[in-house]
């Protein structure tokens, strides 16, 4: 027991001073029809929760993460899959995600990784049978060994590129193994530092065929879920590949890979992207490839990957709105990718940062159904393109017309009309009052 300060994190209700209670996060309250777990399906980023430990670039760890085992070591790997288990558990989370190298320390060769991953995957399984938490989804971490400085599926050497493939097959094993909903592509290294010696066109042409390989193995051993890219436009690339959304869901759609792949979108890489949390969201979604989130929380001050706690109930309602809109995640959930922050060092501090990460989504879910039933929002959007639902307006959208036509109407109205008010800050107060209204 690694947490036996605390047995049940139980809702108690936003009145409540217990440290170890939920405020908001209601697990079987019914919200739109649905019960409040399923609209939020929490995971746990194996890599931050049972791994980072507070070194940054400028001093070493704060936080013990050994779990009372020798670090580096397959002890330590176990004592891991215990604690996360325990505390997966007092909180009611029901997922969780996973690096290969989250799971074992990285040996030398990588047959010796291999074996220990298989090693890790049945202790893993044992403790998900006993306890119903189930995988959301797996990765190969193909950035952190040195190998991978020039990229994985964009690197220069053929033999690199190789052990990529053999990561990722391994990494798909094990998802498949743990019954993942998901797999994921974070291309951290695949970017360049400089156009002078990078071949653009080259490199993403091999990371497609690498995806594509990805794909036929999985779907050769039984994976029926989602592939997911998530963007990120830069850190610890200059520049990376899958930039946002957009970028990423054109990369697909120009290589065939877009009927096996969706987008897994996380705040802090939106950030970082110069976009809102909610417009990679909603372009993933227009472009039916909402697949996942990683749920943190970026800081405009620093412009750095933070990753945070989600704590910013405007930016959850937002995310959450898109989600509703979306009609669900299907495959997907909400991964808590982020840590505490560094003077933040104890285990207390773990799990009051899942309980404000859970609450502020909570939240964010019941004021997003109060923004749809109120329905003023809606509403608005739906006046304001009203003048395409006839006339003129109603032959564009038919693709009834031509631009002769279109020149002829305009030439005989002679002055345009005004085209309306935006009513920006109309709708913003309607949205406070949604929020703190009662
Ligand atoms: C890095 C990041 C990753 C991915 C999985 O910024 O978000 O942890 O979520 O590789
Ligand atoms: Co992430």
């Amino acid at each position: 027991m690694y947490f036996d300060f605390v047995d049940k994190v139980n809702y108690e209700g936003p009145k409540s001073k217990n440290p170890f209670a939920f405020k908001f996060y209601d697990s079987e309250r019914i919200v739109m029809g649905k019960a409040m777990k399923e609209h939020l399906p929490f995971a746990m980023a194996w890599w931050h929760n049972l791994g980072a430990a507070g070194t940054d670039m400028f001093g070493r760890d704060t936080a013990d993460k050994s779990f009372g085992a020798e670090k580096a070591t397959m002890a330590h790997a176990k004592a891991k899959v215990d604690a996360g288990f325990e505390f997966m558990q007092k909180l009611g989370v029901e997922y969780f995600c996973f690096h290969d190298v989250d799971l074992v320390p990285e040996a030398e060769d990588i047959n010796e990784t291999n074996a220990r991953l298989d090693k890790i995957s049945d202790y893993i399984l044992e403790k998900m049978n006993a306890t119903g938490i189930k995988c959301l989804w797996g990765t190969a971490n193909m950035f952190s060994n040195p190998r991978f400085m020039n990229g994985a599926g964009s690197t220069n050497s053929a033999d690199v590129y190789c052990f990529a493939a053999a990561q990722i097959k391994k990494a798909l094993d094990i998802t498949v193994k743990l019954g993942g909903k998901g797999y994921v592509f974070w291309g951290g290294r695949e970017g360049y530092e400089t156009l002078l010696n990078t071949d653009v066109k080259f490199e993403q042409e091999n990371i497609a065929r690498l995806m594509k390989m990805a794909v036929t193995y999985g779907r050769s051993i039984g994976f029926e879920g989602d592939f997911y890219i998530e963007p990120k436009p830069k850190e610890p690339m200059k520049h990376q590949y899958d930039f946002d959304a957009a970028t990423a869901i054109g990369f697909l759609r120009q290589y065939g890979l877009d009927k096996d792949f969706k987008m897994n979108i996380e705040a802090n890489h939106a950030l970082l992207a110069g976009h809102t949390f909610e417009h990679e969201l909603r372009i993933s979604a227009i472009n039916g490839m909402l697949g996942s989130i990683d749920a943190n929380q970026g800081d405009p001050v620093l412009d750095w990957d933070t990753d945070e706690f989600p704590f910013d109930v405007y930016s959850a309602t937002m995310c959450m709105y898109e989600v509703l809109k979306a009609g669900g995640l299907g495959n997907g959930g909400l991964n808590f990718d982020a840590k505490n922050r560094r003077p933040s060092n104890t285990a207390e501090d773990m799990v009051q940062a899942f309980i404000l990460g859970m609450d502020t989504f909570a939240l964010g879910l019941l004021k997003a159904a109060a923004i749809i039933e109120d329905g003023t929002l809606d509403g608005f959007k739906k006046e304001r393109y009203s003048s395409f639902e006839n006339g003129i307006g109603k032959k564009i959208v038919d693709g009834e017309t031509s631009l002769e036509e279109l020149s002829a109407y305009a030439c005989s109205l002679g002055k345009c009309t005004d085209p309306g008010s935006g009513k920006q800050e109309y709708i913003q107060s309607a949205i406070n009052g949604i929020m703190f209204g009662e």
